[in-house]
């Protein structure tokens, strides 16, 4: 297996909104993050991934990108970014940014231009096609609820938006646009930038007909009708021989309908594509027949076999991402942990997991101190696309509202999307002002500046288990296998290469748990725990207990 930079990298994404704002307007900005640089650094990660920063109308939140040349005047513009890129550099760190390219803004003057009339030059930059039957060509429907067409009555058609009417999706079959991003990735390429998480990028390649989808469930359209189209892996491959292969970055896609079947194609080396993908077979673990707001109960055993199956689908020339939660879903301890009785220890042993699987570790902001999901008293509060649209369905459904709000609280993408928790002080020190979302009333209890002044504290752990992976290479590329699959509150797995071989056991539940297994505990010696509990047998695990141990025979 091939060694790089990227592979041994930790990543720390920030979702600059929200993490810093140094001009009391409510909303975070590059100095902000400038300001937290040093903070960032003493984590022990090697690279920042940082969301959309460009000009936007922020129709969802910069993932609408109005020019992508040009940082938006609410971060601070093209100044405080290129201070920011020199900062990152000078303390031995990377950036990683955003490339939204499955669509635009339609206020992006590509758009604009689109849409003046059916000859404008720019008119194949996006999709365009008569209705049907007074009718929407097809009846897709958007990621965000609502049909993904919508009708402009000057040219009398039909344009496709996958995501908010404010998101057009662009024509990748029309070579000119292709050759728009790629001189986009260049410009941040030639300016020092590290590489490109890129957004949706499953989408880009549409199918060669458009008929009506017969699936019952959204989930299922995306996977047969948006995902993966039919060239799909044609401009990925031209992306990386017009630009990618020339810079030493790294790249990783995102995008929904990446399975373990055709995730290697992605990022088979041979291939020339991608470095990395982020699929989200665990995060959609619990989504029900109506998808994302219909949740059902998580599911342990399931949960192992995506890191089981994906790390077999990758390890003969691919590389994953490991990572368990983003800007878009709930916080990673909510959702896998338990934030309430256990919420050191659960948090403690998350990122344990993370950091003993292959591939490359992505950390969100705000996990380093366990912050939580917010539970806000009504709809009124939230700020998601998503959570609003979703919202007004389930009432036009006449679905229960009340019920509706829990499901809310489990699931809103604004679980992620709360402003840092630095301190105890007003607005939890995201702000003077007033914050752009309302801050999490536990702040007072779960922040940085606490959990600097202790040393078992959530953080310090983060900080520790980030150096002792830099210490054990085999935690990077060893193999993996998963013991006892099937037990439904343990997750134990052995690392290992020709120099070391480490047991992980984590016990992902409220009870106590013994690993009853053939190897003999005496050949093992305890490295690492989340507990400073009372010596216990090696393989007996305390509630949220998670336990690294070396072989040392
Ligand atoms: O957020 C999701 C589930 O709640 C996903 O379905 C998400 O919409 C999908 O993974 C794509 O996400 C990315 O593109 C979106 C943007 O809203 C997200 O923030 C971004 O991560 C459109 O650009």
């Amino acid at each position: 297996m091939s060694r790089n930079w990227w592979k041994e990298s930790v990543v720390y994404q920030i979702y600059p909104r929200s993490f810093k704002d140094t001009t009391g307007d409510g909303i975070g900005d590059i100095p902000g993050i400038i300001e937290k640089l040093d903070y960032v650094k003493s984590l022990g990660v090697d690279v920042i991934w940082l969301c959309p920063v460009y000009e936007s109308p922020n129709d969802d939140n910069g993932y609408d990108i109005s020019n992508y040349r040009k940082i938006s005047e609410d971060f601070g513009g093209q100044e405080a970014f290129e201070t920011l890129l020199d900062q990152i550099h000078k303390k031995g760190l990377k950036l990683v940014m955003d490339l939204v390219a499955n669509h635009t803004s339609d206020e992006h003057f590509w758009f604009k231009e689109s849409k003046k009339s059916k000859d404008s030059p720019y008119r194949d930059y996006y999709i365009w096609r008569d209705g049907k039957n007074n009718g929407p060509p097809t009846n897709w429907m958007s990621f965000f609820n609502g049909s993904a067409w919508e009708y402009d009555k000057d040219t009398q058609q039909y344009y496709l938006h996958y995501f908010t009417k404010k998101q057009p999706d662009l024509n990748w079959e029309n070579p000119k646009v292709r050759r728009e991003i790629f001189d986009v990735i260049e410009y941040w390429f030639k300016k020092g930038v590290d590489g490109f998480r890129m957004d949706v990028i499953s989408l880009i390649s549409k199918p060669d007909v458009f008929e009506d989808s017969h699936y019952s469930k959204f989930q299922d359209t995306i996977l047969n009708i948006y995902a993966n189209g039919p060239k799909i892996h044609q401009y990925l491959h031209e992306m990386n021989q017009e630009v990618l292969s020339k810079f030493d970055i790294m790249t990783v896609g995102e995008g929904p309908g990446i399975d373990v079947q055709n995730g290697l194609l992605y990022v088979n080396e041979k291939r020339q594509e991608l470095n990395m993908v982020f699929h989200f077979d665990h995060l959609f673990i619990d989504c029900g027949e109506g998808g994302k707001y219909d949740p059902i109960p998580y599911d342990l055993p399931k949960f192992k076999k995506v890191f089981s199956d994906w790390d077999k689908a990758l390890k003969n020339g691919g590389w994953g991402s490991i990572f368990l939660g983003n800007h878009d879903f709930s916080r990673m301890v909510s959702r896998f942990g338990n934030d309430r009785k256990y919420h050191e220890t659960s948090a403690k042993l998350l990122v344990t997991l993370l950091l003993t699987m292959r591939g490359t570790v992505y950390i969100y902001q705000g996990d380093e101190i366990g912050m939580t999901n917010v539970a806000y008293p009504n709809i009124g509060y939230y700020n998601d696309v998503e959570t609003l649209n979703a919202w007004q369905e389930a009432d036009k459904n006449g679905q229960d509202m009340n019920a509706f709000l829990t499901i809310v609280h489990a699931q809103s993408r604004d679980n992620a999307r709360t402003p840092m928790q630095w301190n105890d002080q007003r607005n939890s020190g995201f702000t003077d002002g007033e914050p752009w979302l309302s801050v999490n009333p536990n702040y007072t209890s779960i922040n940085v500046a606490s959990q600097e002044t202790y040393e078992d504290s959530i953080l310090n752990y983060y900080r520790d288990i980030i150096q002792f992976r830099k210490e054990n290479s085999v935690l990077v590329y060893g193999n993996y296998e998963c013991f006892q699959q099937e037990h439904p509150e343990l997750f134990v797995y052995r690392r290992w290469d020709e120099t070391a071989e480490f047991l992980i056991l984590h016990n992902m539940s409220d009870a106590p748990q013994e690993f009853i297994t053939e190897l003999n505990a005496e050949k093992f010696k305890l490295c690492k725990t989340n507990l400073d509990a009372i010596t216990q047998e090696l393989f007996h695990l305390h509630p949220w207990q998670a336990k690294i141990l070396v072989r040392a025979d």
